[in-house]
């Protein structure tokens, strides 16, 4: 499901998509649709609730950036990216010149289909009554909130299938509580975390992670779920979270490696070090393990005859 007509940029490379659903107008009058793709696309338009009724109404030949809805980075045929210059034969005729007479308040069946080669990424659709000003560049498309719908299944179960479970440990350290829900609805659970009852702000996935913990993190934890399209609303078992003091190592900084990143990566916390810990303590721990092979490598070099070497190596390890 998708809040409105107008897909994810630059999502992927060599795949097709397609929205569907119902466009309730708001008012009565001649409308014209505006679709923008990268790539190739097709927006149809039914003449009524019936998908079996629906028309080719505007295309997408080439491409053109997010929502140019009148212009076309890819230089695409600006007339047949609009309903009201659209011809399904080279200009011959142009069904819908003179807009698309709709009522308000009735469900038309809308559909746009859309295929991505390479490159950039984009779809979307808007629309207009004749008499407005055409929409620029990314306006939003107003396919959106109420004139647009779908039909769904009914919402029949939904259970938390998963508990939370508490949590004993430092400060400093992370932590996190997650949530499994089951539910057939298919538009997502709604998640709200608390913390003593009272919502944490943001906590609003299924699960809640605390990077670095400090003690007034202690507390009792659990998470409402709401399951949309349905009176479905589960609270969680409340589970405890300790975060205890942490010893303070006087004469040392806390060191964190992260291969592969950068620096804006690492200062934006979205990436997590391989390794805790400090590099002169690795080195020197690497410095052990070579001394030790070079040690070896003395012992089973041989000098002279193998076995006589063998036997006086003996006697030296055992007399020393
Ligand atoms: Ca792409
Ligand atoms: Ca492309």
């Amino acid at each position: 499901m998708l809040p409105s007509f107008h897909t994810a940029v630059n999502f992927n490379d060599n795949y097709a998509n397609r929205l569907s659903g119902y466009f309730t107008p708001p008012t009565s009058g001649n409308y014209v649709f505006f679709v923008s793709g990268d790539d190739d696309s097709d927006l149809f338009l039914s003449t009524d609730d019936n998908p079996a009724n629906k028309r080719l109404i505007a295309q997408e030949v080439g491409w053109s950036n997010d929502m140019q809805w009148v212009t076309s980075g890819g230089n695409s045929s600006l007339s047949q990216k609009r309903s009201d210059q659209w011809s399904p034969n080279g200009g011959t005729t142009v069904p819908y010149a003179a807009g698309i007479a709709l009522t308000a308040g009735t469900k038309y069946y809308i559909e746009g289909v859309h295929h991505e080669g390479g490159g950039g990424d984009d779809f979307s659709a808007t629309f207009k009554l004749v008499a407005d000003p055409d929409p620029v560049e990314l306006d939003p498309t107003k396919f959106t909130n109420g004139v647009i719908s779908y039909l769904t299944a009914p919402v029949t179960s939904g259970t938390i299938a998963t508990q939370p479970v508490g949590i004993t440990n430092y400060e400093t350290q992370s932590f996190s509580l997650s949530v499994g829900v089951q539910t057939d609805s298919e538009l997502s659970p709604i998640y709200q975390w608390r913390k003593g009852g009272v919502n944490i702000a943001g906590a609003t996935n299924s699960s809640y992670k605390v990077a670095s913990a400090v003690v007034g993190d202690s507390g009792s934890y659990d998470v409402t779920v709401k399951i949309p399209n349905s009176t479905i609303s589960l609270t969680s078992s409340a589970v405890p979270v300790l975060v205890q003091p942490s010893p303070v190592l006087t004469g040392l900084l806390k060191y964190e490696y992260f291969p592969g990143s950068d620096r804006p990566t690492v200062e934006g916390g979205t990436v997590s070090p391989s390794s805790p810990g400090n590099i002169p303590h690795r080195t020197r721990a690497a410095r052990l393990i070579r001394s030790k092979l070079e040690m070896v490598s003395r012992i089973i070099t041989p000098t002279a005859s193998a076995a006589c070497l063998f036997r006086q190596l003996v006697a030296t390890t055992s007399s020393s």
